[in-house]
């Protein structure tokens, strides 16, 4: 195989036609051409021939002192040899552009024949599949699935729930109150549970009333098991004829088909919310497992406030309803066994990936 890698020097090639007399100054010059690496060294090198104090412009100036027989002689000879280097200079710089676009092409090359990386279709969050668990369990069993603004009013928020200004309750529902243009308050926050939805929605609706509203809920919290943003859902379920036994058993079904298990016990411990009366924490249990034996609170619940069902316009000695109260993330991890909240957050793709496999 012949050398042609075209960045290595060279001999000259074409020094060769320029006449005798300057033979081996053009020989000389064009090998220091050839010889150049790179487009610095080679215009360091046509400079030595030809540039102001270069060696032919030398030469062209002795011209003048010759008789003018010889000065026509030499002055051929001369320009013979000048084309000469200059001809060898363009050939070099060819030379070496070809070589650096080769080295690119090298460089760049595309193996066309490895596999493609694939489309890359994405997937679920986590929390959004959960959502979605959750919606299918309760629209089986005949729930409506509402939702609402997550900026909202003080009423439906608060006021309408039986929590008026300056209840004590207020302070455990702290968050983010949203200014108005003028500086004023403009009375709107971002919703502290999804109640707001379900105030909406039985204000429009009559009863029986069975609706769920999951969500996007704010609170000023944020540690390890706290996020000042996190997800709950909410049911109401509103007739004439509803009880806690109801309650406890649409719950207590749901808790069996979201984690898929049948070994689960329920229970009912009292507690206190504004907008329930009775309330309670509902606490569950599994028999086996990692987690079996321990007593793990899951919801708040209650029979409505009677002062909440008149907020919908509803006569509160004729309709009777129950609500209950989840965070998402809080049944996500137990189903999931995630044991820091945080992470639902981080958009960390190598625990994201595992749930869409
Ligand atoms: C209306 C009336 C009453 C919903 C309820 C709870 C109790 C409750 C918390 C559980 C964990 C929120 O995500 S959490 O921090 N919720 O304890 N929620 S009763 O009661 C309602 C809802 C709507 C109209």
């Amino acid at each position: 195989m012949p050398n042609t890698d075209s960045s290595q020097p060279s001999t000259p090639g074409n020094g060769a036609s320029a006449s005798a007399r300057f033979a081996p100054m053009v020989a000389q010059l064009s090998a220091e051409i050839a010889a150049a690496r790179n487009a610095p060294e080679l215009a360091n090198a046509k400079a030595r021939a030809l540039g102001k104090d270069g060696a032919l412009t030398a030469e062209m100036k002795k011209l003048g002192a010759l008789a003018p027989a010889e000065r026509s002689a030499v002055g051929r000879e001369l320009n013979e040899a000048k084309q000469a280097v200059e001809r060898a200079v363009r050939s070099r710089e060819a030379a070496l552009a070809r070589a650096e676009l080769d080295a690119r092409l090298a460089q760049e090359a595309i193996d066309v024949t490895l596999p493609g990386r694939g489309a890359g279709t994405g997937g679920l969050h986590p929390l959004t599949l959960t959502i979605e668990r959750i919606e299918a369990i309760f629209h089986s069993i005949g729930f409506d699935v509402a939702d609402g603004p997550e900026i909202e009013e003080d009423f439906f928020n608060f006021t309408a729930l039986n929590t008026p200004e300056n209840h004590p309750a207020r302070s455990m529902h702290d968050t983010f109150y949203v200014d108005a243009p003028d500086g004023k308050g403009g009375g709107l926050l971002l919703r502290t549970h999804t109640s707001p939805v379900q105030v909406r929605y039985a204000r429009r609706h009559q009863p029986p009333i069975k609706v769920i509203a999951p969500g996007k809920t704010y609170r000023v919290d944020s540690d390890a098991t706290h996020s000042p943003m996190f997800h709950q859902f909410e049911g109401l379920w509103i007739d004439e004829d509803v009880s806690f036994a109801d309650l406890k058993s649409v719950y207590a079904d749901f808790l069996r088909r979201f984690f898929e298990r049948d070994d689960l016990d329920v229970r009912f411990r009292p507690s206190y919310f504004p907008f329930t009366e009775p309330s309670a924490e509902i606490d569950m249990r599994f028999a086996d497992g990692p987690l079996a034996g321990r007593w793990l609170e899951v919801s708040g619940s209650g029979q409505v406030h009677p002062n909440v069902v008149r907020n919908f316009g509803l006569d509160p000695e004729r309709y009777i309803g129950f609500a209950f109260g989840s965070g998402i993330e809080r049944l996500a991890m137990l189903r999931y066994g995630v044991g820091d909240l945080r992470m639902f957050y981080e958009n960390d793709l190598r625990f994201l990936q595992q749930f869409n496999r």
